[in-house]
This record gives C-alpha cells, sequence and structure tokens, in this order.
C-alpha cells in the first residue's frame, strides 16, 4: 500500500469537505458494490455526514444481511435536492454510467463525483478517478481508502467490506486473489471480522427453489470445442415454475468451469417474460489464456477479463448458438492449448 496515496488523499479530501454523500452500487448489484456501499454509508453517518446508499435494482435477499442500520434506497425516492453543491456522488464497483443512477451520465448532480472501481474497461466517468485492475475487489480500494483516512474502522464495516472482498474473489480462490488481497483481509480481521461468520452468511442462504432452478440448468449442460467450452442456459418458465428471481443465478455458472479441462463457460438465463421483448443475460466465465471479456465486448458486454457478462437482444436458443459460435471462435485461436 502506499502508491495511491495521492488519489486516496484527493478522495478522503472530497469526503471530508462534503455535507452530504450519495453512495451509489451499480444496477443488479453484487456482493462487493453492495458491501462497499454499506461500509463507505457507515463511515460517513459516523462522520456525522448526511448519507444516502442508492442502487438502480433492490438488494438481493442474499445480501440483506449487510443492511441492519439503514436501507438501499432505490433511484424513485431519492429526494430531489440530495447530494446539493456541497456533497459528492461516490461511485462504487460501477465501471460504465449506464449501470447506474442516470443523472451520472446526464452530469445531473451539482457536486463532485467521484469513482472508485477496478473494472479494466472502466469509463473512467467522472472528476476523481481512481481505478485497480489488480484488485481482486472494489472492497480491496475501499479498505485501503478507509485504513490510510485517519477515520479508524469500525467492526461492522469491515464486515461489509470483508464481505466485498470474499463474494468477488470467491473467498481468495480466484486468479485475480493476490498478497493484497491478504494484506486487506488480515486488516479487516484485525479491526474485528470472523471470517467464518461472513462466509456463512453469504453462502448459507439458499433455498429449495434455487437449487431447482439451478438442477434444470446442469441437466442441460453442454460441452463443446473439443472439450474446452460448456454453456447451459435457464428460461423464463424455469424462473416461474421453480419460484425464483433473476438474482438466483450469482455464481451458478462457476460450476460449469469445474468440469475437466473446460476453460471458458457462458450460462444463458433469459429475462423476458414471454410475451416481453426478447432478452437473454449471459454470464461468462475464463480461465487462462482465455479471456471472458474478449468474447462478452464482441457481444456488447464487457467486465473482467475471467469474468464477464453481456444481454442480447434474442430467444434464449439463438443466444446459446451465439455463444457457442463465438467461444468456440475464441478458443480456436489457441489450437495447440488443452
Ligand atoms: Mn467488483
Amino acid at each position: 500500500m502506499g502508491n495511491n496515496r495521492n488519489i486516496i488523499e484527493k478522495i478522503v479530501g472530497i469526503l471530508n469537505t462534503s455535507d452530504s454523500w450519495l453512495v451509489l452500487s451499480h444496477e443488479k448489484p453484487d456482493g462487493d458494490t453492495l458491501g462497499c456501499g454499506v461500509a463507505l454509508a457507515r463511515v460517513g453517518r459516523r462522520l456525522s455526514k448526511r448519507v444516502i446508499h442508492a442502487c438502480p435494482d433492490s438488494c438481493p435477499e442474499r445480501y440483506s444481511f449487510l443492511f441492519d442500520d439503514f436501507d438501499l434506497l432505490l433511484p424513485e425516492n431519492l429526494p430531489k435536492d440530495f447530494p446539493g453543491p456541497r456533497g459528492v456522488v461516490v461511485c462504487v464497483d460501477t465501471s460504465t454510467t449506464a449501470r447506474t443512477l442516470s443523472q451520472v451520465g446526464s452530469r445531473g448532480f451539482a457536486c463532485p463525483l467521484v469513482n472508485i472501481d477496478h473494472h479494466v474497461d472502466n469509463e473512467r466517468f467522472g472528476d476523481v478517478v481512481w481505478i485497480e485492475p489488480m484488485a481482486s475487489a472494489t472492497g480491496e480500494m475501499v479498505t485501503e481508502l478507509i485504513s490510510e483516512s485517519g477515520w479508524g474502522l469500525r467492526k461492522d464495516e469491515a464486515e461489509a467490506l470483508y464481505a466485498a472482498v470474499i463474494s468477488d474473489n470467491g473467498g481468495f480462490s480466484f486468479e485475480s486473489t493476490t498478497l493484497k488481497s491478504h494484506a486487506v483481509a488480515m486488516k479487516l480481521i484485525d479491526a474485528g471480522v470472523s471470517p467464518n461468520k461472513i462466509s456463512e452468511a453469504l453462502d448459507s442462504n439458499l433455498s429449495a427453489g434455487v437449487l431447482n432452478l439451478w438442477g434444470r440448468a446442469m441437466m442441460r449442460t453442454t460441452v463443446f470445442a473439443d472439450g474446452r467450452c460448456a454453456v447451459f442456459w435457464l428460461d423464463a418458465e424455469d424462473f416461474s415454475q421453480t419460484g425464483t428471481k433473476r438474482d438466483a443465478t450469482e455464481n451458478l455458472v462457476n460450476f460449469l468451469i469445474r468440469i475437466k479441462d473446460v476453460k471458458m463457460a457462458a450460462l444463458c438465463s433469459e429475462l423476458s417474460e414471454p410475451e416481453g421483448e426478447k432478452r437473454v443475460k449471459v454470464s461468462l466465465r475464463a480461465r487462462m489464456p482465455f479471456n471472458a471479456r474478449e468474447v462478452a465486448a464482441i457481444l456488447g458486454g464487457g467486465g473482467h477479463n475471467l469474468a464477464a457478462g453481456c444481454v442480447l437482444g434474442t430467444g434464449i436458443s439463438e443466444a446459446v448458438s451465439l455463444l457457442q459460435k463465438e467461444m468456440t471462435w475464441h478458443v480456436s485461436r489457441f489450437p495447440s492449448y488443452i
């Protein structure tokens, strides 16, 4: 730590001098963006700031344990004058303005905008931009920010950050995990975090419906491209018949990449209802040297090198064929690689 001192000092300075903080988590929120948002919101309240933590979508059940002292606000409930000219807007874990409140993209807030993120394809929007593609989670960066700030770190803030870090780096198991990820964990545990308590809160909250949904996807596992790629899918009926919401697929695609020799995997899940416009959400995972972000980018999406996604305006079977074609083309660039 220390290389980022200038940018951290700048962000801490803005936060200290702003009396209102609007902390924004990205749409379809995950553990990283929510954990970072909750931690910053708690710090702000402790510093007697007026703080609102908002998000374009509501909090998935899986992360509700993070919120015991305040609620995540939906955009329509945001007070008109908030945060005002003496305030600040902080976007966490958000690579593009398309994934946050529309006022961010349209410069509708009359105050500085701080962008803290670890996505390599971050658009670098905002007045103060801090991007660390090497961080395994934005939670690593927010931990660094708070520990360099002189604000101290309360146990419940550290717990939210620990949840952020482990939900993005697979409990320190993904390629993105570094020495610094563990150094951050040390700081958080030092602040009172029980790793077991947070892991359990994140992992032991499935319902039978979710398992039924996952079972349907797994039954459709298809391996292709000489065993190097795999895909499975879920349609709108699968969600309605199992009584699950679209956020029940989080991390599901990670099962596919556990098949021996599979280096690239995709889950296609139908977002649209039978009568509505066609939309399929694609979650992609890759192992080195393959690149999930490159495949997602061809299809209009983005993300990280080994975890990325996109939304296709097609039906489910078209989406699966398209994915199979693009993934096969991608891995065929490494013919000798098995
Ligand atoms: Mn993240």
